[in-house]
């Protein structure tokens, strides 16, 4: 199987090279600057219509959406490697929730309260209110995922799995943008544990 990955440090793409690591996939790895427009040229728009990274061009086919692209990886390396849950395993149903939680109800959050402060977004969009709001939702899904994590080490049980990946890689970055977890120790700990991995320092690194 070819497999071409085009990454772009600290971006989107981090999460999935971290992947890409955990479950020891042979690939070829392209790197974007996003600065100079790599992004934009004529040729990578007919494989990534968004514009965006990251991409996996699988044996010639354009996967996009990282989310996407790890549920892939998963299913496709994730078995063998003890890492995503088999296809009779009840814990595949969980498996699929938490990574959709992370990226689409949690992930909405980070987003609101990116585009209410960020000082990329133009400061007159800017609004406290929707800010405060979208801290204390983070906050209460936060709580949902220490309860997660009160009843186990980590997201399927005691054993770390691409789960742990997908879910930490949002967590992660939303406190970059201002969430916090000092009300979530089993959190905090958790996703410290996740961030002394080799694959995440390789997936920031870039
Ligand atoms: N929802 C997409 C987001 C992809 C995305 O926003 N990628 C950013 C980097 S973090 C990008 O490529 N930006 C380049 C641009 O917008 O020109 C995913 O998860 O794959």
């Amino acid at each position: 199987m070819s497999i071409v990955f085009y990454n772009a440090p600290m971006s989107s793409a981090s999460p999935v090279l971290s992947a890409l690591a955990e479950l020891q996939v042979p690939h070829d790895k392209v790197t974007f600057d996003l600065k100079s427009g790599d992004q934009r040229k004529p040729a990578y728009l007919e494989l990534n219509p968004n514009g965006k990274v990251p991409l996996l061009v699988v044996d010639g086919t354009p996967m996009f959406e990282a989310l996407a692209i790890m549920l892939w990886l998963g299913e496709r390396y994730g078995v063998e490697k003890k890492l995503w849950p088999a296809p009779s395993d009840a814990a595949r149903l969980e498996a699929f929730s938490w990574c959709t939680w992370a990226y689409v109800t949690y992930g909405t959050a980070v987003v609101r309260l990116q585009f209410a402060t960020s000082p990329k977004v133009s400061s007159e969009l800017h609004n406290a209110a929707q800010a405060a709001l979208a801290k204390s939702d983070l906050a209460a899904l936060l709580g949902i995922l220490e309860a997660r994590l009160a009843q186990r080490a980590h997201m399927l049980g005691e054993a770390f799995s691409l789960v742990d990946l997908v879910v930490a890689s949002v967590v992660g970055y939303s406190l970059f943008i201002g969430a916090t977890l000092e009300a979530h120790p089993r959190v905090k700990a958790w996703l410290e544990g996740f961030q002394a991995r080799p694959s995440y320092q390789l997936g920031m690194k870039g």
